[in-house]
């Protein structure tokens, strides 16, 4: 790279270092060196960037087990991620008790009204009333759904709702109102 003028010939060049351009979560740490010379004489500076993974795009399934938060629960206990074949991905979230809560990053492409499709099991033999509520990061309801007696803590059913939310990478919490239901998979589609 050159830049030459009336009054002297200057060298601009850069040394630029950096780590890999792709992380997976947790948010990536990186910091970048810029060494800028004119020939003479040189500088350095650092930039600090933190690198957020996005959400999953709006149109996919977030597994309920692959929260990035979550409230009620012992990580990695026994009463919480259970196995289990007809789930999707294997799993499901368990032992669901009133204020426990689960957080998740969608991707919004397109600000708008979205369908929630909630995949829950309820084996109690009852309908759970008001049973779950999406929230978005300020905590406002964007929408509260009753879980069905599904016949089993393994069938699940899917239950919709509509959504709206802005563009952008959202943090969306599904808010247990009550307990007694097994949670899959969410996923909202932009009809
Ligand atoms: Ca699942």
């Amino acid at each position: 790279m050159g830049n030459s003028r009336a009054g002297g010939s200057h060298k601009l060049g850069c040394a630029c270092r950096w780590g890999p351009t792709r992380s997976a979560a947790p948010p990536s740490e990186q910091t970048l060196k810029f060494r800028v010379t004119d020939g003479a004489a040189n500088d350095e500076v650092s930039v600090h960037v933190t690198v957020r993974p996005h959400g999953t795009p709006v149109g996919e399934k977030v597994e309920a087990e692959a929260y990035v938060a979550q409230h009620g629960w012992i990580d990695g206990g026994a009463n919480f991620i259970e196995s289990n074949a007809s789930a999707s991905g294997g799993k499901n979230v368990g032992w669901t008790a009133a204020g426990n809560w689960l957080q998740y990053r969608v991707d919004v492409a397109e600000a708008g009204t979205d369908d929630v499709e909630l995949r829950a099991a309820n084996g109690t033999g009852a309908v759970a009333t008001d049973a779950v509520s999406l929230r978005d990061a300020s905590g406002a309801v964007l929408a509260k759904v009753s879980v069905p007696d599904t016949g089993g803590w393994a069938t699940y059913q899917s239950i919709h709702a509509q959504v709206t939310v802005p563009a952008g990478d959202q943090v969306i919490t599904l808010f247990c109102e009550t307990g007694g239901f097994n949670l899959d998979y969410l996923r909202l589609t932009t009809p």
